[in-house]
């Protein structure tokens, strides 16, 4: 099937009681049963809830996955993967991810006896040279946030086939619409699906997909027995929400794209980061393995003073966390979403007190460029 096909029926029928065409909400905490012993397979809301599974079918076919395990938020579901390691095992992890996700890892994890080597993962030389006899994962974020680097996904994983590693990529910033970790031979898909799967800015969630059958286990096993699971009410906001995941896609390429060219021509900014300009170190790799270049640009003013003008002035974009919403988003990653990672660290990568991160939305392109132009004067 098409992927707006799939992301319209995958995992969802009619429901079997009334035709129902839309999956219902199941508000449930629990299921009468039968007698004791028999019921009809669902116990406990928290093992079991219809609307969760129709949505994990849902965006496991949309990775081409074989499973998908949904979580109350993107970190829940990251923090449910260290269930895959223990104390004494080693992570080698892209040096530039969510900030959320290096405070549980650097601040939270290693208290757990689990060390992590970060490493600029764009270059697969240093993932090969990092890792060590006890080596389980590989942890990468492409394009990442927010300096949008991206990591040549065949190319890792072939080597963490060959070291007899899992590799993980969280797919957040292209969602399954751009880009499909499992089909370059990844081994697990994670989403915060609070982003561009959800869109409209009102659901926190988590989704990780996988084909293997002892990784799905594993994964599910922890889903209930730490129980950090979504609501019915968020499951089915975001099932209706990937019904229209490809046009909403196809819309914040496209103004992003126009958004990043009109950056770099009107020269208001010091250096403007987008997988989908020509310049950018690894644009042959996105036009490899990504079918867009998604809605993320970072905008370095190259003076504080600038950005902050910017970020004060913008009228259409609204300052704040998050992204992949309809509406577009403005940011200011060194102290916001990143202001868990240490300044030296920011510094090595480019993230700079004048780097701005822009969500570009799906509103009208004159109106978005004219606001960053308003802004600045
Ligand atoms: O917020 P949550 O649903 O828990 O997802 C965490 C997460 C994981 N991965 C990536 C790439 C992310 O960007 C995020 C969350 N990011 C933001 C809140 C942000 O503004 O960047």
């Amino acid at each position: 099937m098409g992927f707006s096909t799939d992301a319209i029926h995958a995992g969802q029928k009619p429901d079997p009681v009334t035709g129902a065409v839309i999956t219902p909400i199941y508000q449930t905490s629990t299921y009468a049963q039968e007698e004791l012993g028999k019921n009809k397979g669902y116990e406990y809301g928290r093992t079991h809830n219809l609307t969760r599974q129709a949505l994990e079918a849902n965006i496991a076919a949309l990775e081409k996955g074989k499973y998908g395990i949904a979580f109350g938020s993107g970190l829940a579901a990251t923090h449910a993967l260290m269930s895959l390691v223990k104390s004494g095992d080693h992570v080698v992890i892209s040096n530039n991810v969510y900030g959320g996700t290096y405070r549980l890892f650097e601040l939270v994890m290693k208290d757990y006896g689990i060390t992590f080597s970060w490493v600029d993962t764009s270059n697969l030389k240093n993932i090969e040279s990092a890792i060590k006899a006890n080596t389980k994962l590989v942890y990468l974020e492409t394009p990442t946030n927010p300096m949008l680097n991206l990591t040549d996904l065949a190319g890792a994983a072939e080597i963490c086939k060959r070291h007899n590693l899992i590799s993980i990529v969280d797919n957040t910033f292209m969602s399954p619409y751009f880009q499909n970790p499992l089909t370059l031979g990844c081994e697990i898909v994670l989403h915060s699906t609070t982003k561009y799967i959800n869109g409209h800015s009102d659901v926190i969630g988590g989704i990780i997909v996988t084909s293997s059958d002892k990784i799905h286990e594993r994964i599910r096993y922890i889903q209930n027995a730490a129980g950090g699971v979504p609501s019915p009410f968020d499951c089915w906001l975001i099932l209706r929400s990937t019904k229209t995941l490809a046009v909403r896609m196809e819309r914040h390429n496209k103004n992003a794209i126009e958004l990043a060219n009109f950056l770099v021509d009107s020269k208001i900014a010091k250096k403007v980061y987008y997988p989908g300009l020509k310049d950018h170190p690894q644009h042959e790799l996105a036009k490899k393995q990504m079918r867009g270049f998604g809605g993320m640009i970072s905008v370095d003013f190259g003076d504080i003073e600038k950005a902050k003008k910017i970020l004060k002035n913008v009228k259409i974009f609204t300052l704040g966390e998050s992204l992949g919403g309809v509406e577009s988003l403005i940011s200011h990653p060194a102290s916001m979403t990143h202001a868990s990672v240490p300044k030296k660290e920011r510094d090595e990568m480019g993230l700079t007190e004048s780097l701005v991160r822009l969500s570009v939305g799906i509103e009208d392109i004159e109106d978005l460029i004219k606001d960053i132009r308003d802004a600045l004067k």
